[in-house]
């Protein structure tokens, strides 16, 4: 977190002011998390001295070409899920994503730029892990996700729009890289031969689901997309899973999409960015934790899912290193990013632990397929 300029606290200031939210400004915050967005922490304080926190986010248009639908399924998800937490789970005790309208009952508002940003309540008390210290957090955060899965199973996938078309379409995010790679428009391929030659010997992978959707095998879903271990907040004192965040592209999609990026983040005890590789590892506790988790958060898994579970967690990896390789390549559009190469080593710690899951594969299956026994 960092304190903002005194220009930077009017414009949160202003831009807070467009939502309804009670009290007196008191200071804004910026919040330095996620790859893609500009989040600011705002205080207010109402009459009696009490003081409430708001998450306030500009929604990044580059990403999102349409925001304003970006925020429909966000709608429609917040309700539906509040909804089911208090008429039909009504045992889930956490807290819950609300949207704080704007001028009009919009669940957004304008800035002078143009700019879409919307207004959450803050979660109190919580805090979120870039890496797992514990098969506990680990347990937790798939259980919050697979959960997540279980409170939409029933949200018709109609409901929700494709805000990024082909988000997690493996096939098309390889044959971008290949392009990529052929046109190398800044120069940068010379770096990368040796991880373009990792992924080009894998292009049957980025088939794989697809294939298996596209043939209708695997049911399409709603789902989170960006599960990964620092969208969930988990309580400050006992590391429970409270609430899911980001829900930015929840959108059609695959639930092994969901587990596959638990396992890529939530395996390794090494950051997203870190240099030295043989940090990077597939931890099998924290990948047991994280399957146990999932399937008792999430009771609507068929068979076939459950039997690619651990080739989602392989793909996922090895998709968001085709992400980070073509960003690199084409000057570091998408992700923000802090140095030249800071691309480059996200893709890197991805193949590494694309290698990783590949070693220990066997094991994870098998550990997966007596979980799920267990349970049926
Ligand atoms: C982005 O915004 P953030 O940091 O939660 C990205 C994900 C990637 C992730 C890699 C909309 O997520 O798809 O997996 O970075 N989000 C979008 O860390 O592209
Ligand atoms: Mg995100």
């Amino acid at each position: 977190m960092t304190y903002p300029s005194e220009q930077n606290q009017e414009m949160i200031k202003a831009i807070s002011h467009e939502f309804a939210i009670a009290g007196e400004f008191v200071e804004g915050i910026e919040i330095n998390s996620g790859h893609i967005n500009n989040t600011y922490m705002a205080v207010y304080e109402s009459k009696s001295g009490k003081r409430s926190r708001y998450i306030l986010q500009r929604i990044n248009e580059y990403v999102f070409k349409d925001p304003l639908q970006v925020m429909r399924n966000v709608e429609a998800v917040t309700r539906h899920i509040n909804w089911k937490v208090l008429r039909v789970k009504k045992d889930l005790g956490g807290q819950t994503l609300n949207i704080y309208p704007a001028r009009g009952g919009r669940s957004f508002a304008y800035d002078g730029d143009g700019g879409v940003w919307r207004c959450y309540n803050y979660i109190e008390n919580c805090h979120t892990y870039d890496v797992v210290e514990n098969s506990r957090q680990a347990y937790q955060a798939a259980k919050a996700f697979g959960s997540f899965q279980d409170l939409v199973e029933d949200l018709p996938i109609e409901e929700v729009t494709e805000t990024i078309p082909d988000f997690h379409n493996t096939p098309k995010r390889y044959a971008r890289l290949m392009e990529v790679v052929s046109e190398d428009p800044q120069g940068r391929l010379s770096n990368v031969s040796a991880e373009v030659d990792f992924i080009r010997k894998r292009e049957g992978l980025c088939n794989h689901l697809v294939k298996l959707a596209q043939a209708g095998k695997l049911p399409m879903r709603v789902t989170h997309n960006d599960t990964k271990l620092n969208n969930v907040m988990m309580d400050s004192e006992t590391d429970e899973a409270v609430c899911v965040i980001d829900l930015d592209t929840v959108m059609p999609g695959l639930s092994l999409y969901d587990f596959g990026d638990l396992v890529r983040t939530a395996t390794s005890p090494a950051e997203e960015d870190e240099k030295d590789l043989s940090k990077v590892e597939m931890r099998m506790s924290m990948f047991e934790a994280i399957a146990e988790g999932y399937i008792d958060g999430c009771d609507c898994l068929t068979p076939l899912e459950i039997d690619n579970l651990v080739t989602g967690g392989k793909l996922m990896t090895l998709e968001v290193g085709i992400r980070f390789l073509t960003d690199y390549l084409e000057g570091d559009v998408y992700f923000k990013t802090e140095y030249d190469d800071h691309n480059l080593v996200r893709c890197r710690t991805q193949l590494k632990l694309v290698e990783c899951i590949e070693a220990r594969e066997e094991e994870m299956n098998k550990f997966v397929s007596k979980v799920a026994k267990s349970k049926h």
